[in-house]
């Protein structure tokens, strides 16, 4: 049965990657606070970033914290909430990607720059230009493009933007994600990176998840199946995965495609809902075989949001479906 992978401090959100033969996770740095839950995440108030990485994900592997390598303090355009952040590598360069609110409590995505997974990394001054929402992944293809992935519904702000417009309410009572019948759910965003991976190379896109059977879009009332946060992608013998929470009705879900833009069908589930409100996760392959990093909230007993990353073996069928996992306590 999976114990945390992470047990010193709460983590969450992990996004893993294989850098130099180690195995890197960029997760959440949960903290203690006295903010009440609600449905916007305002408890979700973590301050800086960890990074850790193994040799072994044998049950016996050693886990180093590397300790803090970024601040909400560093960074000068950032008021609050460094949520899940990822890590992607480009011409022997790291980059951190985070999401934050900015001083108008919007949420935006930042970039870090350094020479070494670990880090140290130094932040932009300013946000990602046109970027909003939160969760950011980024794929870099094996032809060296790179891809950002992102959004999320709720306290994540995706339904102030809909139908190409902007309609942010700090309180988050103004738009709603769309619901009813006939209406579609709000898709998750892709951006193409510029070379030097600091901004966007063209327009944000709207990924489009479908029904394998019906190849019509998944439906907004479809909570069981609809993006909500948490984007992931990777690609196994030629094909792209997109997977992801669906939020209030707590799947890890994904979808495949052809093209790292979609569109995506939807495939099943990768993980039951866990212990804890929400759920986030990273796919990777290490030494032949993939894992899932995922998190709960075992260790804390039920608190929401201090949360404990874990690492599972995940397996996938000659069809390439990816077998559903079912979460084990501690
Ligand atoms: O950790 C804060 C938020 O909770 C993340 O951004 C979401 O994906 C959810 O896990």
């Amino acid at each position: 049965m999976p114990k945390p992978f992470i047990n010193t401090t709460y983590t969450a959100d992990p996004s893993a990657h294989v850098f130099n033969g180690r195995v890197y996770v960029y997760p959440s740095h949960d903290r203690e606070t006295d903010i009440k839950f609600n449905d916007n995440g305002d408890q979700y108030d973590m301050a800086d970033y960890r990074v850790f990485s193994t040799d072994s994900l044998d049950p016996q592997g050693v886990v180093i914290d590397h300790g803090v390598m970024l601040r909400a303090d560093d960074v000068p355009w950032v008021s609050k909430q460094l949520w899940a952040p990822d890590c992607a590598s480009k011409n022997g360069k790291y980059f951190l990607y985070f999401p934050a609110r900015d001083k108008d409590g919007i949420f935006r995505i930042g970039v870090a720059e350094g020479d070494k997974p670990e880090g140290p990394f130094k932040a932009d001054p300013e946000p990602i230009k046109g970027s909003y929402s939160i969760d950011p992944a980024t794929f870099v293809d094996d032809d060296n493009e790179a891809y950002m992935y992102f959004g999320g519904l709720w306290g994540g702000q995706l339904q102030c933007y809909q139908n190409g417009n902007c309609v942010f309410d700090a309180g988050w009572q103004g738009p709603q994600e769309p619901k009813g019948e006939g209406k579609c759910a709000l898709g998750p965003r892709v951006a193409k990176m510029s070379q030097d991976m600091h901004q966007f190379d063209g327009e944000v896109q709207e990924v489009l998840i479908v029904d394998p059977e019906t190849k019509e879009p998944i439906a907004a009332d479809d909570h069981d199946r609809r993006f909500f946060e948490a984007a992931w992608m990777h690609r196994k013998d030629g094909v792209y995965y997109f997977s992801y929470s669906t939020g209030d009705s707590h799947y890890l879900c994904y979808a495949t495609g052809k093209s790292p833009y979609g569109p995506f069908e939807y495939g099943g589930r990768i993980l039951e809902p866990v212990l804890g409100w929400t759920t986030h996760h990273s796919i990777v392959e290490f030494e032949g075989k993939w894992y899932l990093f995922y998190h709960d909230c075992e260790l804390s007993r039920g608190v929401d949001h201090l949360r404990s990353v874990k690492c599972r073996e995940i397996h996938f069928d000659e069809n390439g479906k990816i077998k559903t996992e079912v979460p084990e306590p501690i």
